[in-house]
């Protein structure tokens, strides 16, 4: 497994950079989706059960840390190809180093290229890193108030998955108000209640991912 180590991209502009790896993956067929959350919130796990969920298409991750390589391992080790990058401390991934690590993994040809961006909910939603798709996770024992608190990635998401379903008995998290936040926000945001653990309503963030790749390879 390649470990690479990225600083900030310093080109003159990263929305440039991004619309040039968005141009690049539309010629590839692959739908790039950025998966952002805080630390923690289940993105791995999610990533992991999607890998074996859909064994039809196929699927590259590059994982975003500051530091380590367990989570590439982890994709790894279920027959997935992945990139570790390594962030030289920056908290986000830019269009500029989402390139590098894309030319890194040396597929032309995966259907589903998963940015495991690093853990927070503030600086990642602050780049467009060239994604088709910009998934948002919120964990359960984070609590419904967030879209209050960081509302930017809210608005930036095509679709906020709600993680750790299986928690809620445990927590007092009201999915009925955390998804009108999230509306009120970005009216247009799919959400998607989910347990990775179990697989619990992973099917309709499934067929959604589907979908988008066909929108993504129709689009001209
Ligand atoms: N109960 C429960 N725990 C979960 C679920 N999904 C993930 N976890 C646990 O939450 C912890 C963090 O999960 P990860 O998938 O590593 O989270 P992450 O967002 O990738 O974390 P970072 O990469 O460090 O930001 C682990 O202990 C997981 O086992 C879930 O659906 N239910
Ligand atoms: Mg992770």
């Amino acid at each position: 497994m390649k470990i690479i180590k990225l600083d900030a991209s310093v080109t003159a502009s990263n929305d440039q950079d991004a619309e040039a790896l968005r141009a690049r993956l539309r010629e590839c067929g692959t739908l790039l989706v950025n998966v952002m959350s805080s630390a923690g919130a289940g993105k791995t796990t999610l990533l992991s059960r999607l890998i074996c969920d859909m064994p039809e298409r196929k699927i590259a991750v590059m994982e975003a840390d500051i530091e380590s390589d367990v989570d590439a391992k982890k994709i790894e080790a279920l027959g997935a190809t992945a990139v570790q990058v390594h962030t030289s401390g920056m908290c986000h991934m830019d269009a500029g180093m989402t390139t590098a690590a894309f030319d890194a993994l040396e597929e032309n040809d995966v259907d589903f290229a998963f940015l495991e961006n690093v853990g927070n909910l503030i600086c990642p939603a602050e780049y467009d890193t060239g994604a088709g798709v910009n998934l948002m996770l919120l964990s359960v024992p984070e609590g419904d108030d967030k879209p209050l608190k960081y509302p930017l990635m809210f608005q930036k998401s095509d679709a906020l998955a709600i993680t750790k379903t299986d928690a809620l008995p445990y927590f007092t998290f009201n999915v009925e108000q955390c998804v009108a936040r999230a509306k009120k926000l970005n009216p247009d945001i799919a959400v998607f209640p989910v347990c990775a653990k179990t697989g619990d309503g992973m099917g309709p963030l499934e067929d959604w991912l589907r979908a988008r790749l066909q929108a993504w390879r129709n689009t001209i």
